[in-house]
């Protein structure tokens, strides 16, 4: 499959690199390191980087190419196989597409190629594989959002999914000149504000008797402080990671621009995916989420949780 992807990346002059919406740090990490990369290879094709972006980007621009241009493109889609997160003008047309991520899902639209290694611990390590494999170049700028990518989905190499490899690869971009003060100061101060935000967002926790940490987040939490859904939904879930008694933690939060509530599910160690996937939902085995209707079936997704904990704490 990785022969089969360099084979299109050299066949196509117009290549579109392209990843989920609302990009967190993997999402732009493989799309730039990818970018770059392909830029020092191919100077002479047209590689465009397509997108939204939000406050964590400080990698590049992104560029508006039209449906015609998209037509005769090789599509490349990272960090994501999920039709729903993928802007509909993405995939409205290509000559191909391929998708490379890390998710356990399907891959909902049509393509020709769906590189997906379920147990790399984000996209940016296995895009930073595929151009070691490939002999490509990979200089700073790829390498800081390759690295990027990877320290903000395995959170500084502390989530189990880092495995040697990942830290082997970490190291080849260090190799390459990523700056990692530059990089940490910027991934891991943040204001004031944000500070106390996240303090008023612990203290409305609750727990069930097995120590299900819950949060249910209306648009009074969201309104008091002007934030925006996804930032309390993916932005807080880990306010409640790191106690000793909670094994799983979830994060309801009111979508502002559909009234339906986004599910984030996170677990230290327990399988919980299959709960996300009950509610039409996916991700990884540890770390998922699904929306939901109103906040009444919150209950039944609390009920399903906390059946987890009851079951292997007895
Ligand atoms: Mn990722």
């Amino acid at each position: 499959m990785k022969a089969e992807i360099l084979r299109l990346i050299k066949q196509y002059n117009s290549i579109i690199i392209a990843r989920h919406k609302n990009p967190d740090l993997d999402a732009y990490g493989s799309q730039f390191g990818l970018y770059y990369s392909l830029k020092e290879k191919y100077p002479e094709k047209a590689i465009y980087a397509v997108g939204d972006t939000n406050s964590l980007n400080s990698f590049g621009e992104f560029d508006d190419v039209n449906q015609e241009t998209y037509s005769k493109s090789l599509v490349i889609i990272l960090d994501t196989v999920s039709k729903a997160l993928i802007d509909p003008n993405v995939y409205k047309n290509y000559a191909k597409l391929v998708f490379i991520d890390h998710h356990n899902n399907e891959a909902e639209i049509p393509n020709d190629i769906a590189y997906q290694v379920m147990d790399s611990a984000s996209c940016a390590e296995i895009v930073t594989e595929l151009l070691l494999d490939w002999d490509f170049p990979i200089n700073k700028k790829a390498a800081r959002a390759l690295y990027m990518g990877i320290i903000g989905d395995t959170g500084r190499f502390f989530f189990p999914s880092t495995t040697a490899s990942t830290l082997r690869i970490a190291s080849i971009l260090i190799e390459k000149g990523v700056d990692i003060a530059e990089v940490h100061d910027r991934m891991y101060t943040e204001t004031k504000r944000t500070k106390q935000i996240k303090n008023d967002f612990f203290n409305l926790v609750r727990y069930t008797d097995n120590n299900l940490a819950y949060s249910l987040n209306g648009y009074d939490f969201i309104d008091k402080y002007g934030l925006t859904s996804f930032f309390v939904s993916r932005g807080l879930v880990n306010q409640m990671a790191g106690m000793e008694e909670v094994k799983i933690w979830v994060n309801f939060t009111v979508d502002t621009e559909t009234d339906k509530i986004l599910c984030e599910i996170r677990s230290r160690a327990l399988p919980v995916l299959h709960v996300a996937k009950k509610y039409c939902g996916g991700g990884h085995l540890r770390a998922c989420g699904c929306t939901l209707d109103s906040w009444e079936d919150t209950k039944l997704v609390i009920k399903d949780l906390d059946k987890i904990l009851e079951e292997n704490n007895g």
